[in-house]
């Protein structure tokens, strides 16, 4: 019998039905509950995307694909997949736990957002060596770390950029602007050096490289309610600047940070940037996210495979 290596998917969350909004966002904001003002705008955007967020379904499908093509490019091992949330169950630690009960000794781990921050990938991975630690050590995971450069990652958005190109009408094509953007995170991460905003410059460079697009720019969306600075510019009005300075006629929005389509995408990109290009009279082009795209997996099992060895 193959020995069990676990797979530990580790993913934002999202809520499951309505009532479960409030504790979802007490826990975002570390315990904390939110103005019933907030909590009610929060609300408000789950029903403008048709009532709750696609991401459940999609982390599973995603965790799922990554599991089967391990086991099929490979036959040393047999993975097993674990799902572990940072805001809602089965959180990090449930997932550790049920494979430490499991018996399973060795493991892997991967965050679904490719580039490394401290207050995303460090915690997930944080969370999980802690608990492992805390249940006695017998479980060593191997976490992947960072991949927004990975060749089959760039070339899913390569390939997703110029199928956007390809749907513009002539003058849109020749007067467009490519918007690569990431989750927006406060300003003071890069006090510590944090590379979470360079890895965003490399992923928008290696993609301009790769694709036919000549115009490109860097922002940041979905930052949080919070009065503290916040990573800019704000993709909403980076269009506006880029739209007054060089007139494009159309934006193609790359929210490269995230990769399935789920609340930031479809209300952060799909509604309020659509509002601002609707209100500029350009065109607005969003590509599907990478979801359980092929060439995304393998990008995933490569960058567990370099992990490996
Ligand atoms: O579809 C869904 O239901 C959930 C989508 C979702 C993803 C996501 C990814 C990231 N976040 C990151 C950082 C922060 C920080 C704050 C924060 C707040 C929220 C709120 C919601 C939310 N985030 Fe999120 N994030 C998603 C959803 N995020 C909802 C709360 C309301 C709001 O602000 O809109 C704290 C702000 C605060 O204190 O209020 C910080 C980062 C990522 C990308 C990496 C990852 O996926 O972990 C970084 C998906």
């Amino acid at each position: 019998m193959k020995q069990v290596r676990g797979l530990l998917v580790m993913a934002y969350g999202t809520p499951y039905k309505e009532e479960d909004i409030e504790r979802y966002y007490t826990h975002i904001r570390h315990g904390r509950k939110p103005a019933q003002e907030d909590i009610d705008d929060l609300a408000e955007r789950y029903r403008a995307i048709g009532g709750l967020s696609p991401l459940a379904k999609m982390t599973e499908a995603q965790a799922n694909a990554l599991c089967a093509r391990l086991n099929e490019v490979q036959d040393e091992v047999e993975y097993k997949v674990f799902i572990g949330l940072k805001h809602i169950e089965p959180f990090v630690e449930d997932a550790v736990a049920a494979m430490v009960k499991e018996g399973i000794t060795e493991a892997v781990s991967i965050v679904l957002a490719p580039h490394f921050s401290t207050f995303s990938i460090k915690s997930y991975n944080g969370r999980a060596q802690e608990e492992a630690e805390k249940l006695g050590g017998t479980l060593k995971i191997k976490s992947v770390e960072a991949w927004y450069d990975e060749p089959k990652f760039i070339e899913y958005w390569q390939q997703a950029v110029d199928g956007e190109l390809a749907k513009m009408s002539e003058e849109e094509r020749a007067n467009c602007c490519l918007i690569v953007s990431n989750h927006s995170l406060p300003e003071k991460i890069k006090l510590a050096g944090d590379p979470y905003e360079d890895q965003l410059i490399e992923t928008a460079r290696l993609i301009k490289e790769a694709s036919t697009i000549e115009n490109i720019a860097v922002g940041w969306q979905s930052e949080g309610k919070t009065p503290e600075p916040w990573l800019g510019p704000d993709v909403q009005d980076l269009t506006r600047d880029l739209f007054n300075e060089h007139g494009y006629k159309a934006f193609i929005y790359a929210p490269v940070g995230f990769v399935t389509e789920h609340l930031e995408v479809l209300y952060d990109n799909d509604f309020e940037c659509k509002v601002v290009c609707d209100e500029l009279g350009v065109g607005y082009y969003r590509p599907a996210m990478p979801s359980t795209h092929p060439l995304f997996v393998d990008a995933m099992v490569d960058a567990i495979y370099k992990k490996l060895v």
